[in-house]
Formats: C-alpha cells, sequence, structure tokens
C-alpha cells in the first residue's frame, strides 16, 4: 500500500497528479481544507489536503512468489549436480578402502542435512512474506497512522474495534474507540486554578483567555497571580491583560507569599495562577514550583501542553510535571498541526482528563472544550480546526 498526501487548490488539480503518480487505481481516502503551514499560511486562502492511497500489495505477493519460484528452482539444480558428484564419487570409491566409503558417505549424509536445513529457510521465508502481504492496512489504520496517533494508542484503539461485536463498520468502530478515548473533564472555573506546563506552550495566553470569557462574558470578578518572573516580559504580558480587562493582578515571588497574595484575592470568584515552565533558560526546577503549588491548596490544576508536542517528547513532560498533582490537561495550539493524534497520545499518556483545547492567538476567542466525539472527527478527518 502507498499513501500520499498531496496540498492542491482544487479537486482537478488533485486528480491529475495523483493518477500521474500512482495511477488510475488509487483511491482518495480524505480531503480536507487546511492552511498552508507556517506563517505565510496564516495570510493566504485555504488550501486542499487530499491523501490519496493504490493497493500495490497484489504486485509485490505476485514478485514475492516468483522470486521464490526461482530459489526453489535453483535449489534444485543444486541438488541434481550435488546428486552428480555423488554418484562421480561412489564410482571413483570402487577402487578404495572402506573406511574411505565411510568418510564419503558421512559427507553425503552432512550434506543431505544442510539442503534439508536450507530448505527449512527457505520454508519459512516464503511463509513470512505470503502472510505479510496477505496483512493488508484498513483505510482506518490508515488514517490513524496518518495523523501520528503511537504505535501504543494505534493497538490499543485496533483491539478495541476488532473485539466489538456489532453490525458497524471498521470507521464507525474507529470512532466510538477514539471517544471512548477521550475523557473529558467538568471542573467549575470557580476558586484557585493553577496552570502549569513547558514554557511557550501558551499558559499565560490560555489564562487570558479564560479570564477574558470569566470576567467580560460571565460578568464574574477574576484575579490573575502570576509566578512566572523569570522570563523578561512574562509579568507584563499577564499585567497587561489584566489592566485591559480591569482584573486584580498580583505577582508573587516565594512560596511564603502565595498564602497572602490569595487571600488578597478572597473576594474574587476565580483566582488563575500562571506558572513558569521549566527550561533551560529558567533556574527553577519543578520541585521549587510545587512549594508554590502546594501553598495555592488546590485540586484544579491543569497541565498545558501543545499539540505541536513530539510524540517521543509527550511522556517526558507528562512525567516531569506529575508531582505537580494536575488533574487536567489543556491541549493548545490546535491551529497550528494538520495530524490530531496527539491529542489523544497526551490523554493517553497523561491518563486525565481533558478541559480545554486552544486553537488560535486571539484573546478571549480562541479557547473551547471539546469532546470526544469532536477529536473523534478531528482524526477520523470529518472535520478540521480551521
Ligand atoms: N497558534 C497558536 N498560538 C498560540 C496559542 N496559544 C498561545 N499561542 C502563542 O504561543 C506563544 C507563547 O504563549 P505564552 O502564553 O506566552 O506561553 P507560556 O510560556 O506557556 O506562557 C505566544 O506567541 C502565543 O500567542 C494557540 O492556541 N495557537
Ligand atoms: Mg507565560
Amino acid at each position: 500500500m502507498v499513501i500520499k498526501r498531496y496540498m492542491v487548490k482544487n479537486m482537478n488539480e488533485a486528480m491529475t497528479r495523483i493518477r500521474g503518480e500512482l495511477g488510475k487505481d488509487a483511491v482518495i481516502i480524505s480531503q480536507r481544507k487546511v492552511r498552508k503551514p507556517g506563517f505565510s499560511g496564516l495570510f493566504q486562502k485555504k488550501i486542499i489536503e487530499v491523501t490519496a492511497a493504490i493497493d500495490n500489495s497484489k504486485k509485490e505477493k505476485e514478485s514475492s512468489i516468483d522470486s521464490n519460484e526461482e530459489l526453489i528452482k535453483k535449489l534444485i539444480e543444486n541438488r541434481e549436480i550435488k546428486k552428480d558428484e555423488v554418484k562421480r564419487d561412489n564410482e571413483r570409491l570402487s577402487d578404495s578402502n572402506l573406511s574411505n566409503i565411510e568418510t564419503k558417505e558421512d559427507k553425503n549424509k552432512e550434506s543431505i542435512l544442510k539442503e534439508i536445513q536450507e530448505m527449512k529457510v527457505m520454508m519459512n521465508e516464503i511463509i513470512s512474506t505470503s502472510t505479510s502481504s496477505g496483512k493488508e492496512k484498513s483505510k482506518l489504520e490508515i488514517l490513524l497512522e496518518n495523523n501520528d496517533i503511537n504505535e501504543k494508542t494505534l493497538n490499543n484503539i485496533l483491539n478495541k474495534v476488532n473485539s466489538m461485536d456489532n453490525e458497524l463498520d471498521n470507521m464507525e468502530k474507529g470512532k466510538i474507540a477514539i471517544e471512548e478515548m477521550i475523557p473529558v473533564s467538568k471542573v467549575p472555573l470557580d476558586g484557585v486554578i493553577a496552570f502549569v506546563g513547558p514554557t511557550g506552550v501558551g499558559k499565560t495566553t490560555t489564562i487570558a483567555k479564560l479570564a477574558g470569557n470569566l470576567a467580560l462574558v460571565k460578568k464574574r470578578k477574576v484575579g490573575l497571580i502570576t509566578i512566572d518572573t523569570y522570563r523578561i516580559g512574562a509579568v507584563e504580558q499577564l499585567k497587561t491583560y489584566a489592566d485591559i480587562m480591569n482584573l486584580n493582578f498580583k505577582v508573587v515571588l516565594s512560596a511564603k507569599d502565595m498564602e497572602e497574595a490569595i487571600n488578597s484575592m478572597s473576594d474574587c470568584d476565580t483566582i488563575l495562577v500562571d506558572t513558569t515552565g521549566r527550561s533551560s533558560k529558567n533556574p527553577m526546577q519543578i520541585s521549587e514550583l510545587r512549594a508554590f503549588i502546594d501553598k495555592i491548596h488546590t485540586e484544579n490544576i491543569h497541565l498545558v501542553i501543545s499539540s505541536t508536542t513530539k510524540d517521543r517528547d509527550i511522556d517526558t513532560i507528562v512525567e516531569g510535571y506529575k508531582i505537580l498533582g494536575y488533574n487536567n490537561v489543556i491541549i493548545t495550539k490546535l491551529d497550528e498541526t494538520t495530524t490530531y493524534g496527539s491529542v489523544l497520545n497526551i490523554l493517553q499518556s497523561a491518563g486525565k482528563p481533558i478541559s480545554f483545547v486552544t486553537t488560535g492567538q486571539n484573546v478571549p476567542d480562541d479557547i473551547k472544550t471539546i469532546t470526544g466525539e469532536e477529536v473523534a472527527n478531528l482524526i477520523l478527518g470529518e472535520d478540521s480546526i480551521c
């Protein structure tokens, strides 16, 4: 199976390129509108991303059978040559003594054994090539792979699908399996809420978006606290939002000042606490951050992580921030990816429910809650973010 993705302006262009490159038997697996990746894409019209596939496993199978036939022919030829050699040897042996005869017989036995072993290896090869080319990937499996769903999660989904005993087709079963793997949190947005996670994932922007929705739309009294004093401009960034929205704002420099800051905002319905991410430029270790978090006395802590995080970094982040006791996950920058498997990979790794996703830089608009069905639709190409 060969799968290719095409970024095209229209379906005519897609069909011409697919026919030219994959041939007339190619099938279209998915199509959706996307923006061009990268900064320039923000200002351009949407283009269509078309995924097409061609099943060439039949050809592969035929060629592997051909090569196996060649092997068998060679082996038979070999055997004929060896038979001739043995015959010639036996003729010569009629002149020699008994011990010599025994040695020759042993050698013949050895060569037959070797031949049997060669045959065994070859039979195993034939069996393995025929079974591997017979295991064809389903459309569901191809879509999951195209969405960068990691192997462990992919196998989880396929096992769930295979164990479903109903009339639904594979894609519908896949959708149900994915939905079941997306726990959604329904935490109330009141009291003290802390946001933790790596630098640059969008913690401060997410806090500004939530604050905007709570204060401007829901007319609730919101306070903002930041302990992110390491990065130049980090305090200014949150203070600017606090000024624009006319919110209480406090900078906390040490863990012992935290309780006092929270007490000073006791008239607020919601207090959002911004933290600093661990990075090579930031000397604060997660254990130091924990001292601040402990003083917040809240069970409402969100791990903020970007959907663009590389799969091999997800587990490190999820594990690294675990000692802070987060119980929800916010996945940011869904607008910056065209493959949504990371949502599933992150939630599977964290084992915590998702509270929000963010979909752009606009404060306060680009934030929303998401359901398992919506995530499944994104992954299966039935919906897109932009
Ligand atoms: N495209 C996109 N950019 C975002 C999103 N959320 C935040 N950002 C940007 O990511 C950058 C880092 O955000 P910031 O809130 O400072 O991250 P922090 O270090 O975790 O506090 C900023 O340029 C934000 O505008 C999002 O959902 N989509
Ligand atoms: Mg920040």
